[in-house]
């Protein structure tokens, strides 16, 4: 198949999730078209059978807020004749599958594109839920040839949210099992914490959906009764609330923020703990990450994470906001050795048994071909 991929650039889930189903597709030898206007970062080197497409908006004077939709619409209609698109995947749908539509009625009468869109939550449970938005979400899911969610529960929201007839397909993320690995690097650890000492470990866009408040109440609490280190990873508009609740609790040493980082299969690695308060969460996909390195999770009962992270088995799951409770199961884990190393190697057995690429590669494949028998 010549197959379309609409995403995100940026550092979000939504934007690894559709790179690595790009590289996976490429490399069972399907023709992969990736748009967006930065080259994603998990696309930087070169893959056989992947071109990436640059959308460049033209800029007049005239237009005060730059035409992005119209620009990608204008290169997919040129990418889908000249290559012979069979298939866009939109990953988030707003603004991509109102793009993917208008390419797809300038091609009407050339040929059929399907256009399958993939939601992975703040599309619909934030960005969605604006009235602003709503409408055009809605008309969105309902006039794809195809949905799916990363989980039962955003299925779930969506089909309520929006009033769909059906529910989308579910397909949840994955996570490249063979990147994702648990190992030893002292010299790295030791950077950061006394071998006695604990570190755990949070990693997200730092808006307010993530509780980074929440994440640093919880480290508190840990380190008052074992002495730890807290790795945040990300910037986002929480990161200067995050900077003075730090320095209100004393704990400056002891917390060390390293901004974006790109190669996270490393931290991960060091880590003891993976922490995700979040207040919503379609699925989770660095706890996922953590998993696969052999690092439990504390997060909240929300959304989709309870899909992700099994309580009492590979993590601990507390309602959004209890930060008392989310302390105690960690404190519970963190000093019972023989319980913290069988949670640790479920997590890593978990990931691999229930998230690993190739099954959900192969559910997207076969979602793509009954989408096109269809067509
Ligand atoms: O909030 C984020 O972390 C970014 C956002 C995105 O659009 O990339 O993440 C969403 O999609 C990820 C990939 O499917 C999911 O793992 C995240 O749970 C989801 N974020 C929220 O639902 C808040």
């Amino acid at each position: 198949m010549n197959i379309g991929i609409l995403c995100y650039p940026s550092y979000g889930g939504s934007g690894v999730i559709a790179s690595d189903l790009a590289r996976c597709l490429a490399r069972r030898g399907h023709g992969v078209h990736v748009f967006s206007y930065e080259t994603p970062f998990r696309l930087q080197q070169f893959e056989a059978n992947l071109v990436f497409h640059q959308i460049e908006v033209l800029d007049y004077p005239l237009f005060r807020f730059p035409p992005y939709l119209i620009a990608l619409a204008s290169k997919i209609v040129e990418v889908a004749r000249r290559d012979h698109l069979d298939l866009l995947h939109v990953h988030y749908a707003i603004p991509h599958t109102p793009a993917a539509f208008l390419a797809r009625d300038m091609l009407a009468r050339e040929r059929r594109l399907p256009i399958v869109t993939t939601t992975h939550g703040t599309d619909i449970t934030l960005v969605g839920r604006d009235p602003q938005f709503f409408e055009v979400i809605r008309f969105s899911l309902e006039n794809s040839d195809g949905v799916t969610a990363v989980s039962h529960s955003l299925a779930l929201e969506s089909k309520e949210t929006f009033g769909l007839e059906k529910m989308p397909r579910v397909i949840p993320n994955f996570v490249d099992v063979d990147e994702y690995i648990p190992h030893d690097n002292p010299a790295l650890r030791k950077l950061f914490a006394l071998p006695e000492e604990k570190i755990l470990l949070h990693i997200s866009n730092f808006r307010p959906v993530k509780r980074l408040q929440d994440v640093i109440k919880v480290f508190a609490g840990v380190n008052r009764v074992i002495p730890s280190r807290l790795i945040l990873v990300g910037d986002g508009p929480e990161k200067t609330m995050a900077l003075q609740m730090v320095q209100e609790l004393a704990i400056e040493e002891r917390v060390h923020f390293l901004g974006r980082q790109e190669n996270v299969a490393e931290i991960f690695a060091l880590s003891d703990l993976f922490l995700l308060p979040s207040e919503k969460e379609s699925f989770g996909l660095v706890a996922l990450e953590a998993m696969a390195c052999q690092v439990p999770v504390i997060a909240s009962r929300t959304g989709g994470l309870p899909e992700v992270v099994d309580h009492g088995l590979t993590g601990y799951l507390a309602p959004v906001g209890d930060t008392e409770a989310m302390t105690q199961w960690a404190l519970g884990l963190l000093s019972d050795p023989l319980l913290y190393k069988a949670m640790a190697e479920k997590a890593r057995s978990e990931a691999l048994r229930r998230f690993c690429a190739d099954p959900i590669v192969d559910a997207y494949e076969q979602y793509y071909k009954e989408i096109l028998d269809k067509a």
